[in-house]
């Protein structure tokens, strides 16, 4: 169906008037959050101009102290989302706790817990970075939220999405009704509607990992990226290695193209490198919405109720047949695992 030139904000009330259960609180803390994303672009497309002009470092051009991006892209997002009134509580990758929020006459209905800008460690080579965020409904039920809000798995998340920063800067974002893709229009300052309805491939021919942790995989990784580089035509083997090492960028192409996104654990990272709540949920929720999945290896990422704020995880995210190929791996369940064992006892 076309859908025109249609804005954030037209898109969004267009959904609440097909979807009448969308309360307009809800759509309006939607629209705070691309404000938000707004106010970060503004900076992050000058990163460049650091040096020259000073945007960020220790002290500005008049003396005053200025921020470290991350840290400016969580105090945003905090500031803004904060004055809603309809936030329980907010919590953090930039924040050791849970950040608290002033509670006005309503009670807050809901909680978003973020990570402000991820990747950021690219930014100094103008690499994609972005914003992650994950609304979720309150489970105390007044005064200022807590710790237990912000604990809860991701098949309870009522909307998740991310910004990408970049060439151009792109909200994509789902509420359970698929999943909806936003460029800005810098010019006009509007997020434009441009990826209508994403369905990710059933399968892809992209595989994402850091391999210079390959020595640290578990074994099953190890073995599901070299059974990924033989060639096979009709499997479409081997694979394509794409990683930019900013997660949202690499989540995002392979999105669009199909593919997979590895993190497992690694002698540095036991558990993985990435986060539960503001990393894994939110884009496994975006990925199945499109079509694709989300696991730990063991688990469907959608059932983990983290225990802690920061807690990690390994994470295998993409196409769907992708990811259940890679978790049959890691449970030695592949069926290409017992082909070679039986090829092995016939030539024992
Ligand atoms: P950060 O939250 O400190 O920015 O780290 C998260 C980033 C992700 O964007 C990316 O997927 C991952 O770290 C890359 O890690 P590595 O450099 O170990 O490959
Ligand atoms: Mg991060």
């Amino acid at each position: 169906m076309p859908h025109g030139a249609l804005t954030l904000s037209q898109f969004i009330l267009r959904q609440e008037y097909t979807h009448p259960e969308a309360s307009g609180e809800f759509t309006s803390l939607l629209m705070e959050v691309a404000l938000a994303a707004k106010m970060i672009n503004r900076l992050v497309v000058r990163a460049g101009l650091v040096d020259i002009l000073g945007l960020t470092g220790d002290e500005n051009i008049h003396g005053e102290q200025v921020q470290r991006l991350d840290v400016f892209a969580h105090d945003t997002l905090h500031r803004i989302l904060g004055s809603t009134g309809q936030l329980a509580v907010l919590a953090s990758e930039e924040d050791e706790g849970i950040v608290a929020v002033p509670q006005g006459e309503r009670v807050g209905k809901y909680v978003v817990n973020f990570d402000p800008l991820d990747g950021s460690s690219n930014l100094d080579a103008n690499v994609n970075v972005g914003t992650i965020f994950s609304i979720l409904p309150r489970i105390t039920r007044k005064g200022s939220g807590t710790l237990e809000d912000c604990l809860q798995p991701g098949y309870r998340q009522l909307a998740a999405g991310y910004v990408m920063y970049g060439s151009s800067t792109m909200l994509v974002y789902t509420t359970g009704d698929g999943v909806h893709g936003f460029t800005f229009e810098p010019s006009i300052g509007e997020f434009m509607l441009s990826h209508p309805d994403i369905r990710t491939p059933q399968r892809g021919h992209i595989y994402s990992a850091n391999e210079g942790n390959y020595q640290s995989w578990p074994e099953g990784i190890k073995r599901y990226v070299d059974w990924l580089k033989m060639e096979d035509a009709p499997s479409g083997r081997p694979y394509s290695g794409r990683y930019i090492g900013s997660l949202v960028a690499d989540f995002h192409r392979n999105l669009l193209y199909g593919g997979i996104f590895i993190y497992p654990g690694t002698g540095k990272n036991p558990r993985g490198k990435l986060r539960v709540l503001y990393e894994g949920a939110p884009l496994a929720f975006i990925a199945e919405q499109a079509g694709g999945a989300a696991s730990d290896g063991q688990r469907r990422l959608m059932d983990i109720t983290p225990g802690s704020l920061h807690e990690r995880t390994p994470l295998y995210l993409g196409s769907a047949d992708d990811v259940r190929e890679c978790v049959e791996f890691i449970n030695n369940r592949h069926p290409a695992i017992a082909a070679e064992r039986r090829a092995g006892s016939r030539t024992a």
